[in-house]
């Protein structure tokens, strides 16, 4: 018997591996051994001898994939904007709905009120719909606080979270979000609050794994995010952005100066901001789920982040305004069908491209000896169909750090 596997803590004989490595990574039916919550063997099947000890589980060829990555969420906030997506749909323009107080503000209004046990009642059902559909590592944003106490109470939420299911949850400080009320007419007061009294803080407590800003007309100019960039940095965080959304402002451009680990949307990126993230090595991040809810027209470039190489990742957005669809794989399919990756390029991107946005491709998001154990198996043969199908229950398995979760998740 091979040394390694008796080393294991875990076994799990006839897997069916889809590494993420090169491609779909598919290889023959293997063993796959854990050991103090890491991939400590995966060797095929064809070079062991059996018989093997009663308690290591035989798999059957199912097919196992690393555990998903949904590496872009709001998924902590109150209130419902169920009534503004009707207002919508009778013809009120989003602007209007904004005016009266509706629209993002109105989130914010609704989580500031919020007790953090509140927030985390909210979001608890959120986060284990994704995690029953194979995701074990969530990144959460803050972002409908806007004051640094609820900022920091959003950010506590999310590592509760994180501490209270089996997930590993990266949390990102999202101040730069939306201009708050009380600083309406004077974003830069705001970006000074985010400076000098949020980021400090948020390092000092390690509340946060990394800064966004949204970097848009709506949101906050070049100048801006370049402050809360240099600031993050000066402070040890990496950074990401939410830019070219809704219009091409040269945030990835921006973004890929202070290497930022990811920038997200894109739909109006250009020429420019693609060769900038290709240099810096930065990932793109899709949206589908925003996309289709606002009902948009402009595509990502994908073909022309393909020929650059930019490794490209897929999230599911979760927010009550533009993303209320709490499903990755769906968000997978969608950018399938809306934005024509291939479900293989939609594997990967809630795979390996997803932990790599988060800055943790170096043990996360791949099959392969030395990873966390974070992995999936599943009640069907072959990775495209985490693309094509969408509500079917398929997982077989859930293990995180080593252990098998899907039973607690029921
Ligand atoms: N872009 C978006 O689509 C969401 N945030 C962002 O920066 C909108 C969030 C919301 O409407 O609540
Ligand atoms: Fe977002």
């Amino acid at each position: 018997m091979n040394k390694e596997l008796l080393a294991c803590d875990q076994v799990w004989l006839n897997v069916q591996p889809a590494t993420a490595q090169c491609g779909y990574g598919l290889l023959p039916l293997h063993a796959l051994g854990v050991k103090g919550g890491r991939i400590h063997a995966l060797i095929p099947m064809a070079q062991l001898t059996g018989p093997f000890p009663s308690d290591w589980r035989d798999m059957g060829g199912r097919l196992t994939t690393p555990g998903l990555v949904d590496c872009h969420t709001h998924l902590i906030y109150a209130g419902s904007r169920a009534t503004e997506f009707e207002q919508r749909l009778h013809g009120v323009p989003y602007s209007e709905i904004a005016r009266q107080g509706g629209g993002i503000l109105s989130t914010v209004k609704a989580t500031r009120e919020a007790s953090e046990d509140e927030l985390f009642a909210l979001a608890l059902p959120r986060l284990r719909a994704l995690l029953r559909e194979g995701v074990t590592t969530v990144e959460i944003k803050s972002g409908y606080g806007l004051t640094c106490a609820s900022e920091l109470k959003m950010l506590r939420v999310a590592r509760r979270l994180g501490k209270a299911l089996p997930v590993r949850v990266r949390t990102t400080l999202l101040a730069a979000h939306a201009v708050p009320p009380e600083y309406t007419g004077d974003a830069d007061g705001w970006v000074e609050v985010i400076c000098r009294d949020l980021i400090p803080q948020v390092a000092a407590e390690q509340l946060a794994d990394a800064v966004d800003v949204f970097c848009e007309g709506i949101a906050f100019n070049l100048a801006q995010c370049e402050r809360i960039f240099a600031a993050a940095r000066a402070h040890g965080l990496p950074v990401k952005g939410h830019m070219e959304q809704l219009s091409s402002l040269g945030g990835s451009e921006l973004a890929a100066r202070y290497q930022a680990l990811s920038v997200d949307h894109l739909e109006h990126l250009d020429a420019a901001g693609i060769a900038a993230l290709a240099q810096a090595g930065t990932v793109a991040v899709l949206l589908p789920g925003a996309f289709y809810f606002l009902r948009e027209t402009v595509l990502p470039p994908v073909q022309a982040l393909r020929d650059a190489g930019v490794a490209i990742a897929v999230a599911s957005d979760i927010n009550p305004g533009t993303s209320p669809l709490v499903s990755l794989r769906l968000a997978m399919n969608m950018a399938c069908t809306l934005f024509r990756l291939t479900p293989q390029e939609a594997f990967l991107g809630v795979t390996r491209h997803g932990a790599q946005a988060l800055g943790l491709g170096e043990t996360c998001g791949q099959l392969a000896v030395g990873m966390v154990a974070d992995f999936l198996i599943w009640e069907c043969h072959h990775p495209a169909e985490l693309a094509y199908q969408v509500g079917v229950d398929q997982l077989v398995a859930r293990v995180v750090d080593g252990r098998d979760t899907l039973g607690g998740l029921a």
